[in-house]
């Protein structure tokens, strides 16, 4: 496998200004004719040959401008069509047969469960046709597509339909055209037997657009949810972002079988059934949230991905990145603004941190890649989004607004870099971006060290901030970057007013409470003046920035911060590292009593009125998947202590808070019927968090907790009752609420997953035993995506004490699946590998894991996805 540099980008030689495909359908094959409408660019010469990709597709005809290409002419291999003698500009035809009912790939046409899919981004319109397959040729398509109208009555593909007719021996036929220019990661095509949702809307320009949601009839009543987010969706992104939907009708599809959570090709999304489905009994409170998020994201990349694209893979978070902030402030302004500040942040520093800690990490804007399906990361969504997040900081609201209109205006219809966005930014603010753009370049987490002093006497309080970016492979050398750090200046009474040195006399804002320093050296000082007493500063609040910050509280300070201060991250954040410091002092004395301090913070949380969700979040356990991200930071995981010092410190807090988690279960109950409103999942989260606790405190809390499973409405309390049990109860008791479980929904694909999922990661017993039983499962598919990331991903990355067992079995159970999957679907084995990649990370059992990803090295015919994976750990 090769690696591709950024550095080596060239424009294409030819452009395809047209592309008419026609597609005909069959059982065993397809066959695709295309015709591509080419162009040789200016200055190219003429004896530079048209290079088109292709892969898996054998050749039936050749022909330019309606001649045959003479086999002296072309070149065909593994992944390209070479051609050469053509003329300046022509129309080049192709026929193809490919084999879309073996692809289990998931990439390029394929079926699931009978229906025709595609999925083309990154790289798989190759699979379909010879195409010069890189974002920066756009093209206009028209597509013919023939089917048997009897298995086929829906024939869809983007833009709109021009014509449909009857063919011979029960066959069909339709025609689509779509007139924007685009990629061709972006066509998409689906025939099949679905049923139709319809609805409409109206543009605030005056458009009406058709609806339509795709799906089989067994899940028409599941629906909704997802037609309501696409219609929010739509009219959050004209009043917020002044974006207006540009076709007549827009399509959601849903197919079982999908290696991501949607892809939002041109008019046609098509989406994982998990993505779009949702029913009270199937779906839990986060699924509704994230059904309404991916609905938005895949809307929302209408214009940021396909109106305006990307030039290159290199560039994908210009996309990914401002699509993700972009849901990100949507789902803000729909539900609660904390709560998705706060849940992702725990996401960033749970899981993203830990990926730019590890083998994998790198930039942003990567700069390198052998396998471009590995760079669709956490680093490239979420970092992404965190950066256009503190371009909007940096900026202000309004000129971040002002800068997003031009970038769309400029850039309509081009496919662009990461650095025109910027220039964009830039050029409305008249703000010099260059050092911020380090964030783009450099891999890493910036820690910041933060100490502080005190004047008494002058009432001078002093913060020094020093910044570091951990060397990453090929990157030893970092730069500062450009880090708004907002804080505040907590006292006994409350927020302080903060007033820096040198600042004239009083800024009445109305704000002075609260400030956004800009830390951008190696190392500076911040002098705070005319302060009453010493204070507490309140550090990154609202997450203003994707970094760690070592700041020595002490717990009282922490205490400070999770009762008064201002800011819902801070004071989660604090009462975060309350709880991580409590279970640090576990960890090295087993019998250590339950620290006051945070007694009192338990308390003083409860009794406040806050967001319900993010009080709930306030009160759970740090993850063991975060503790092993801060243990590892600081040396190495040692995953079972960790599991054993948070069983003990459930089990202090269960006792300790009895009666309240019984008042607050008792208190919060929600009795109207299931709806996900915020209001719901908010009482939902604190009474489940109270449930949970309960079941851990005594025998009572898990009769309650079974009770609670068999008297849900839902498939979010059902849950939480079902893992308490299995977690706290009996065997027996157990198996009873898994074979009901089992017995109510082995009819629904989606609420399957969550019982292989809810298995996987259950730690009692022997889980590999159990999970290997389970592969063998009938509601188990060794080839459907979802089924793969609940059965072993939940178990790799939800289950650390069994994935980690001391012989080794979770790391070689790990493996095989991946080797089985290298040559099924590529794509997912790589993904699933993440876990054993950071075996670097574990006082016990790493160099297990890095057998087993040696003996993965040595396997013959490697995917590239899996090689580049393997490699870059083992170096
Ligand atoms: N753009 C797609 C991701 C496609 C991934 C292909 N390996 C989904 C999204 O980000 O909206
Ligand atoms: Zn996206």
């Amino acid at each position: 496998p090769k690696t591709i540099f950024l550095s080596d980008y060239q424009a294409p030689a030819f452009t395809v200004s047209h592309t008419e495909l026609h597609f005909e359908l069959f059982d065993k094959h397809s066959l695709v004719h295309a015709r591509l409408h080419f162009r040789r660019a200016d200055g190219v010469s003429e004896d530079t040959p048209l290079q088109l990709n292709g892969q898996e597709l054998e050749l039936l005809a050749l022909a330019v401008d309606g001649q045959k290409v003479a086999s002296a002419h072309y070149e065909l291999s593994d992944d390209f069509l070479r051609i050469d003698g053509l003329p300046q500009s022509g129309v080049l035809e192709t026929s193809a047969r490919i084999y879309p009912q073996s692809n289990t790939s998931l990439e390029g046409l394929y079926r699931s469960r009978g229906l025709f899919c595609t999925q083309c981004e990154a790289e798989g319109f190759r699979k379909i046709t010879w195409f010069p397959d890189r974002p920066d040729v756009m093209s206009t398509y028209s597509v013919t597509i023939d089917a048997d109208a009897g298995q086929c009555p829906e024939l869809l593909s983007n833009g709109n339909l021009m014509h449909s007719e009857e063919l011979a021996e029960g066959r069909h036929r339709a025609v689509w055209e779509d007139p924007h220019p685009k990629p061709s990661y972006l066509f998409a095509l689906v025939a099949g037997d679905l049923q139709r949702v319809e609805d409409s809307f109206t543009t605030v320009g005056g458009r009406d657009v058709r609806l339509i949601i795709l799906v089989e009839e067994k899940d028409l009543d599941k629906c909704a949810h997802a037609m309501d987010s696409l219609k929010r969706s739509m009219r959050w992104d004209e009043e917020r972002f002044g974006r207006e939907y540009d076709l007549d009708v827009f399509h959601i599809v849903a197919v079982d079988d999908f290696n991501m959570g949607a892809m939002e090709n041109k008019s046609l999304n098509i989406f994982n059934t998990s993505c779009v489905l949702a029913a009270p009994d199937t779906t839990t409170d986060l699924g509704y949230q994230r059904i309404e998020s991916i609905v938005a994201h895949e809307y929302f990349h209408n214009w940021s991905g396909n109106r305006v694209t990307c030039r290159d893979w290199f560039q994908l978070s210009l996309k990914e990145g401002f699509t993700v902030f972009r849901d990100a402030e949507f789902s803000a302004d729909m539900g609660s603004r904390s709560l998705k500040r706060v849940e992702d942040a725990m996401t960033m520093r749970t899981l993203q941190f830990a990926e730019d800690a590890g083998p994998m990490a790198h930039p942003v804007r990567p700069a390198s890649f052998i396998e471009i399906s590995n760079f669709y990361t956490l680093t490239v969504y979420e970092k992404g989004a965190e950066v256009v997040r503190m371009i909007q900081t940096l900026l202000g609201e309004e000129d971040f607004r002002r800068g997003s209109d031009l970038y769309f205006e400029r850039h309509d219809g081009q496919a662009v870099t990461c650095d025109d966005f910027i220039a964009a930014m830039e050029d409305v603010s008249g703000k010099d971006l260059t050092d911020f753009k380090r964030w783009y370049s450099q891999a890493g987490t910036p820690e910041l060290s933060i100490r502080d002093s005190w004047d008494e006497e002058q009432g001078i309080y002093t913060l020094t901030v020093s910044q570091q970016t951990p060397a990453s492979l090929g990157q030893s050398e970092k730069s500062p970057v450009v880090i708004p750090l907002a804080m505040g200046l907590l006292g006994e009474a409350g927020n302080l007013r903060i007033k820096l040195d040198g600042e004239m006399t009083d800024i009445e804002s109305e704000d002075n409470t609260h400030r956004i320093l800009i830390a951008d050296k190696p190392t500076q000082t911040f002098r705070f003046t005319e302060l009453p007493e010493r204070p507490t500063p309140a550090l990154l609040r609202g997450f203003s920035a994707p970094v760690r910050v070592d700041y020595p509280y002490s717990r009282e300070q922490l205490l400070a911060l999770v009762s008064r201060d201002d800011d819902d991250f801070v004071r989660w954040d604090a009462m975060q590292q309350l709880m991580v410091s409590a279970l640090q002092e576990l960890q090295e004395n087993p019998e250590a009593a339950l620290d006051p301090i945070l007694e009192t913070a338990v308390n003083a949380i409860c009794s406040q009125i806050l967001d319900p969700a993010v009080q709930a979040d306030m009160l759970r356990l740090p993850s063991e998947t975060y503790l092993s991200e801060l243990a590892s930071h600081a040396g190495k995981a040692d995953v079972h202590g960790i599991f054993r010092a948070r069983e003990s410190l459930r089990k202090s807090l269960a006792k300790v808070f009895r009666e309240r988690w019984a008042s607050l279960f008792e208190g919060l109950r929600v009795t109207e019927p299931y709806a996900p409103t915020g209001e719901q999942i908010g009482s939902r989260a604190l009474a489940n968090v109270a449930l949970d606790y309960l079941a851990t405190a005594d025998d009572q809390g898990v009769a309650l907790a079974r009770d609670y499973y068999f008297a849900a409405d839902n498939l979010t309390n059902r849950l939480v009752a079902l893992r308490a049990v299995l977690r706290e109860g009996s065997a027996e008791r157990g198996e009873e609420l898994l074979e009901d479980f089992y017995q109510r929904f082995c009819g629904e694909a989606l609420a399957m997953n969550h019982w292989l999922l809810v298995q996987a990661e259950n730690s009692v017993g022997d889980s590999i035993s159990r999970v290997r039983a389970l592969m063998q499962h009938p509601a188990y598919d060794s080839r459907n995506p979802n089924k793969i990331r609940s059965l072993i991903g939940g178990f790799a990355n939800g289950n650390a004490v069994q994935f980690h067992r001391e012989d080794g079995a979770g790391y070689q159970l790990l493996g095989e699946v991946v080797e089985a999957l290298n040559a099924q679907n590529p794509q997912i084995a790589s993904r699933l590998l993440a876990p054993l990649t950071r075996w670097k990370n574990y006082a016990a059992g790493g160099d297990l894991m890095r057998a087993e990803l040696q003996r993965l090295s040595e396997l013959p015919s490697l995917s590239p996805d899996v090689y580049e994976v393997v490699n870059k750990s083992l170096a």
